[in-house]
């Protein structure tokens, strides 16, 4: 839809026509959508209004095809039917057509061809579209079972929720996504602003985002990739520039301990909490579960398993496998008084 970004689409005259067809039936298919918010066929974002183009003239040649089959067979089942007084025996049976299988054999190849090429187009034009210099660079590491978000030009580092700015079309701000894995093959997958794309073991992969409008948007891995998979959320919030410029900062400032949960903060240290998790300035520098730095400015824990409020998080700390079962944070066996100083000092992190 963005011509300034795409000045030689020869394909683009049949997705427009396919758009304008679309745009008509869109409420049947807006009511038939039972999630909106993921939700490909809203797309907010550049490349997932290609994917969304492309899609859409697939399914209208889809339902032409349907329209047609389905009106001759119709056709056929209500003029010919038996009626009373027919003879009853069967018809004379006709074998082999030249004309009618050269038909069926011949359109079908064509219409193939046509969204192959289409096709082929579209996945060309998103996967060598020059971004602007300036173009903010993330990684997005995937590990069992959540995102690993790190920001390399501020060194920021966080989990699950994707901080990026919004883009307009006079003043674009797209995001380059790095995606690698940490264990097994996972799928970065925010339908409202692009395509699928895989996380490979030893292979990074890239795409890139470029919203338009600011919001929450949600999105889920889309590779089977162990028992909790389905608990592998992803939320990229999208802020105006200023906004982001601040969260950015925010994430950057030092940490400061507070000496009200100085019991929570020593056990946290002392515990194998540190092996796992980093957090900015202390000796916890594991890398092995997200990095807990600013955990408060996370709107959920464990990849969307659980909002993060209190409860949730010392029902996480007590036993996370009670909240995402297999997940590979153990139970670390702590007593109530232990869980209550260890939230207390994690609800300082922010
Ligand atoms: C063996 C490694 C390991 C140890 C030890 C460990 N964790 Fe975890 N932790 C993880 C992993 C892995 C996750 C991510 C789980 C998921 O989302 O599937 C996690 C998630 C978390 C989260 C949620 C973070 C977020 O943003 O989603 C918190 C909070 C947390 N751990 C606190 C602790 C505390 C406190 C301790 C010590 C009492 C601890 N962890 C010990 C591995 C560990
Ligand atoms: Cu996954």
């Amino acid at each position: 839809m963005n011509t300034a970004r795409k000045p030689f689409r020869p394909h683009a005259s049949l997705l427009r026509v396919a758009a304008v067809v679309a745009s008509l039936l869109s409420p049947c298919i807006a009511s038939a959508d039972p999630s909106p918010v993921t939700s490909i066929f809203k797309p907010l974002s550049a490349p997932a209004e290609m994917v969304y183009e492309t899609s859409l003239l697939a399914l209208l040649v889809c339902a032409g095809i349907f329209l047609v089959v389905g009106g001759l067979l119709a056709y056929a089942v209500i003029k010919f039917r038996a009626k009373p007084g027919d003879d009853q025996r069967e018809p004379p049976q006709i074998y082999g057509s030249n004309q009618l299988e050269l038909a069926w054999t011949v359109i079908p190849i064509l219409i193939v061809f046509v969204l192959t090429l289409v096709t082929a187009r579209t996945i060309a034009d998103v996967q060598n579209a020059k971004l602007p210099d300036g173009a903010l660079q993330v990684r997005v590491v995937g590990h069992q079972w959540w995102w690993e978000i790190i920001y390399p030009e501020h060194g920021v580092v966080t989990a699950n929720e994707l901080h990026i700015p919004v883009s307009s079309r006079e003043q674009r701000r797209p995001t380059a996504l790095k995606l690698e894995s940490a264990d097994v093959a996972h799928s970065f997958w925010v339908p409202q602003l692009a395509g699928k794309t895989d996380l490979i073991p030893n292979h990074a992969n890239k795409m890139w985002v470029e919203p338009y409008a600011t919001g929450t948007y949600l999105g889920n891995c889309a590779e089977f990739c162990g028992n909790q998979h389905a608990q592998m959320r992803i939320r990229v919030v999208v802020e105006s520039p200023e906004d982001f410029a601040k969260w950015i900062a925010d994430q950057k400032r030092p940490v400061v301990m507070d000496p009200v949960v100085r019991a929570g903060h020593d056990l946290f240290m002392r515990t194998a909490c540190v092996n796992c998790h980093r957090v900015a300035g202390t000796v916890a520098v594991g890398v092995f579960g997200p990095d807990l730095t600013r955990l408060m400015t996370r709107a959920t824990i464990a990849a969307g398993a659980a909002p993060n409020k209190t409860e949730h998080l010392r029902a996480w700390v007590r036993d996370p496998q009670t909240i995402k079962p297999g997940c590979l944070m153990p139970n670390m066996q702590l007593t109530a008084v232990e869980v209550d100083q260890i939230v207390s000092y994690l609800q300082t992190l922010k």
